[in-house]
């Protein structure tokens, strides 16, 4: 459902962009680990793997695929006494952003994308309750399994320090901190909306300038001169949702870019509305 003509369009537009966030991703942090969690997506419309319970409080998801391309994984919330089996049927045939939000009884935790050969994810604060973890790869059907997080709801809001944090607003990105070469980026959704996060990397800041303009005003052609190199993204990150992305990233600069719209933005994608920022890594 992420993978919506826009984006692909966009990715597409460069030969060179490949979208790496699982070979990208690496496990750094230091202090007490949290638990891992593995979980495993499959190949195309196939169901996901993983377990069937979860601690709560801050756990890592390790998530790997063999299938080929870009794989992205989304944790759902499912609302307290809801019929979670009649909701992993409806969110099945979820393929638009709408669709998505139509579902009352579900809410968007977050998640990332992974390609295969590496282990890809981050570190969530989980509370106690249902929850889905779904393949939002697929254009035609979102495949899901449930778990259950289990234990002490107190222990739910722990995380460490984070290295830097992106705050996602309705709708502006804030970068607090420098982003790191390896380490965990916190990213923090304060607004009221769903929000995504595509990581573009560019040529150099001046690119980086020319892609933001070119974002902001819709213009996919001009933005694509701009891509370079592997691009990564986070899935569907909830209002007031928090995550610990791990991130590797090369030295260079990158923009940051949510493409995310439905009837809650008037069908205006968020990066026409501001949702998109430029950053370098030293
Ligand atoms: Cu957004």
């Amino acid at each position: 459902m992420l993978r919506r003509p826009s984006v692909r369009a966009l990715l597409a537009l460069s030969t060179t962009a490949t979208l790496a966030a699982g070979g990208a991703l690496a496990l750094a942090q230091s202090g007490p680990q949290p638990p891992v969690v593995s979980f495993t997506l499959g190949q195309a419309k196939s169901l996901p793997a993983g377990p069937a319970t979860v601690p709560a409080g801050a756990v890592r998801f390790s998530v790997s695929t063999k299938a080929k391309g870009m794989h992205t994984f989304q944790i759902v919330r499912v609302a307290a006494g809801a019929d979670v089996a009649a909701l992993q049927a409806r969110l099945r045939k979820v393929t638009t952003e709408n669709a998505f939000e139509a579902i009352k009884e579900v809410s968007a935790v977050g998640g990332t994308s992974l390609t295969a050969g590496a282990a890809a994810g981050g570190v969530y604060p989980m509370l106690p309750g249902s929850y889905l973890f779904a393949d939002i790869s697929n254009e035609t059907v979102t495949p899901s399994i449930p778990f259950t997080v289990t234990g002490d709801p107190a222990t739910g809001a722990a995380l460490g320090p984070p290295t830097a944090t992106l705050s996602l607003a309705d709708y502006k990105f804030t970068l607090d901190g420098k982003l790191p070469r390896k380490g965990d980026l916190r990213l923090v959704n304060n607004g009221k909306r769903n929000h995504i996060v595509v990581t573009i990397r560019t040529k150099n800041a001046a690119s980086s300038a020319r892609l933001v303009k070119a974002l902001k005003t819709g213009n996919d052609r001009a933005a694509g001169k701009e891509i370079r190199g592997e691009g990564s993204g986070a899935a569907i990150i909830g209002p007031g949702e928090r995550q610990d992305v791990a991130v590797r990233y090369a030295p260079g600069s990158y923009v940051f870019v949510c493409f995310w719209r439905s009837k809650q933005s008037n069908q205006k994608s968020h990066q026409r509305l501001g949702m998109v920022k430029a950053a370098t890594v030293k």
